[in-house]
């Protein structure tokens, strides 16, 4: 069934998903969940995608969870059903994820966009975690990756104040890799991604799995962690293919893509 909350295109090696719920600032309800999650399971091991970019609308990457769906919830209905955990499917991704982020990016749509690898941000994008003024915290990661991203300062700032900040605020505070004028968001993300993608996908995919791991382990463990991957990638072919393209003055053909 074509799923009613995302449009999926595959652009070349990439997978182009945008949020798709224009009368809710695309809000994310279950049922987005639901089809994000079956997307990037079934694109996830499909060979032919490298990297996924992740997109909204011009006005909302997402303007946070659907508070309809959650204002009538109680403790159980929240606590049984495990609410939103799905998302972590998509955090837990091992293919490269580009977030696009043009307008709203508040409360779970903050928290979604910090669960792709890195973000790209039209000048126009605001980010936020008012859930505060909603009564309650972030639920998706707003305390933990956003802290990790700007510091203990800003993330303070903004869910307890549940203000918002800009793209250039936001820039600064090393929550977004670059800004680009809204009119260049799309290509430029998806440009990012294809030059990904026509990397050797393990590598890449090694790249991501080290970058994560230094927020979970010390820096001695990271290291050695980092250090083992790197060994491992040369019984790839691609890396056989890579440095010789380099000594042979050429463009390198990666197998493993
Ligand atoms: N949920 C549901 N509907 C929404 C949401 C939302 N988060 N945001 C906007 N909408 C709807 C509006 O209700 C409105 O619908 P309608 O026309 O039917 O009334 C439509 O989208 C357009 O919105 P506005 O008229 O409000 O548009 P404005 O341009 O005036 O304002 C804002 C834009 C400032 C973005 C405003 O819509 C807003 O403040 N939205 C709510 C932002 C917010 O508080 N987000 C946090 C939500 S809580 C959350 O994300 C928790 C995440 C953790 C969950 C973890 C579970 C374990």
């Amino acid at each position: 069934m074509a799923p009613k909350s995302l449009r999926i295109e595959i652009r070349g090696r990439v997978a182009l998903l945008t949020l798709n719920r224009p009368e809710a600032l695309n809000a994310l309800n279950s049922e987005m969940m639901d089809e994000v999650c079956d997307t990037v399971a079934k694109y996830g091991t499909d060979d032919k995608i490298g990297a996924f970019v992740l997109t909204g609308s011009e006005k909302a990457f997402a303007a946070g969870a659907d508070i309809k769906e959650m204002q009538p919830q109680g403790y159980m209905d929240m606590y049984m059903s495990d609410f939103f955990n799905r998302w972590n499917e998509l955090a837990a991704l091992r293919k490269p994820v580009i977030a696009a982020v043009s307008g709203y990016a508040l409360g779970g749509g903050c928290e979604l966009a910090m669960m792709c690898d890195f973000i790209i941000a039209a000048d126009t994008a605001k980010f936020g975690q008012p859930e505060i003024t909603l009564g309650v915290i972030p639920g998706m990661g707003g305390s933990q990756r956003l802290t990790r991203a700007v510091g203990k300062a800003k993330a303070m700032d903004l869910c307890l104040t549940g203000r918002m900040m800009d793209a250039e605020e936001a820039e600064r505070a090393g929550l977004v890799s670059r800004i680009v004028p809204a009119g260049e968001l799309l290509e430029t993300a998806l440009a990012a991604a294809e030059k990904i993608a026509g990397f050797s996908l393990p590598a890449t995919m090694m790249a991501k799995e080290a970058v994560n791991r230094s927020f979970e382990v010390t820096l001695e463990e990271g290291l050695r962690f980092e250090r083992r991957l790197f060994h491992s990638l040369f019984a790839t072919e691609d890396q056989k293919e890579g440095m010789s393209a380099f000594v042979e003055k050429r463009k390198a053909a990666f197998k493993h893509r």
